[in-house]
């Protein structure tokens, strides 16, 4: 028991350790793609810290069936719930960026709209994970396992593929080809979809996980599964060759093929050594789009 509160002590804290660095490159990207400045810079930056701390008060929530008392299991469930609340702060304030901007459809915000979708939605399965009479239900199955990747992948994992194509052209001094990023982009998201969420029905209907057996009438949605793992794969080698082919073929980048506010994009693609020639002028802040002094998509 010591050694699964300690494990658990870390181990979920460990999960915000990658998902909030995906939160950031959420943060920078839609305000570059809508050409907007963050709806609430303090929400944003409070939120994370509000996240950070309250993740190292939930990890029981991964005990509930392990002999807790009922008042511990309420604590660590209400809790837990608090991620949600923070969670949420955040993906309005992305929205309401996004809302009303002069929105910029490319591969790295197609990314960041399937963060902003399975976020959403695992975020959702984990606040209903947290309430302990119905964790007992799903505790070890598919359940969980979709809910957990769905913040992983479907969260983290998006949210660095979209940093891959965003900073691409600045660190590679290279263009890829827009057309299939967002074919990779799309290819991700709908193999991801297909992929986990039949493993919710099939964790709600009592699937454990970790058994290789199971009844016939779990089949169809394994198939379903295993057909989506399949997809998401062709996803991903779709964006590595993407990238690969760009690295060697593509275009030269400009300074800031983005139109980005970004202090990093008024340096060339790639930056020289020392990052700046000579002096840079800071005059326009990092996300101040209303100005309208923001250095265009030019060299
Ligand atoms: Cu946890």
């Amino acid at each position: 028991m010591l050694f699964q509160h300690l494990f658990w002590f870390y181990s979920h804290p460990a999960v915000y350790i990658m998902i909030l660095p995906a939160m950031g490159v959420v943060s920078e990207l839609v305000c570059t793609f809508a050409r907007k400045n963050p709806a609430s810079y303090k929400a944003i930056a409070y939120s994370s810290l509000g996240i950070a701390f309250v993740g190292f008060l939930t990890w029981g929530h991964h005990m509930f069936v392990a002999g807790m008392s009922s008042f511990d299991a309420g604590a660590f469930g209400a809790l837990s719930m608090l991620v949600a609340i923070f969670s949420a702060i955040k993906v309005f304030t992305w929205v309401g960026t996004l809302r009303g901007g002069a929105i910029a459809v490319t591969t790295p915000l197609l990314f960041v709209f399937a963060f902003l979708f399975l976020f959403v939605f695992g975020g959702m399965t984990g606040v209903a994970v947290a309430t302990t009479s119905l964790d007992v239900h799903w505790h070890d199955t598919y359940f969980v396992v979709a809910h957990f990747h769905c913040i992983m992948v479907g969260g983290t994992l998006t949210a660095f593929l979209g940093a891959l194509f965003y900073w691409f052209p600045k660190m590679t001094g290279r263009r890829y080809v827009e057309r299939w990023g967002m074919a990779s982009a799309g290819l991700v998201s709908l193999g991801f979809f297909a992929t986990f969420f039949p493993q919710f029905l099939l964790g709600n209907g009592g699937m454990p996980r970790r058994y290789y057996d199971y009844p016939a009438h779990f089949q169809a949605l394994h198939v379903a599964s295993t057909t989506g793992a399949f997809v998401l794969a062709a996803g991903l080698l779709l964006a590595l060759a993407t990238l690969g082919f760009a690295l060697v073929r593509g275009e030269r980048a400009s300074a800031n093929p983005w139109g980005s506010a970004s202090f990093e994009w008024r340096t060339a693609s790639p930056p020289p050594k020392h990052n700046f020639e000579g002096q840079p002028s800071f005059d326009v802040g990092a996300y101040d789009y209303t100005r309208g002094e923001v250095p265009d998509a030019a060299e």
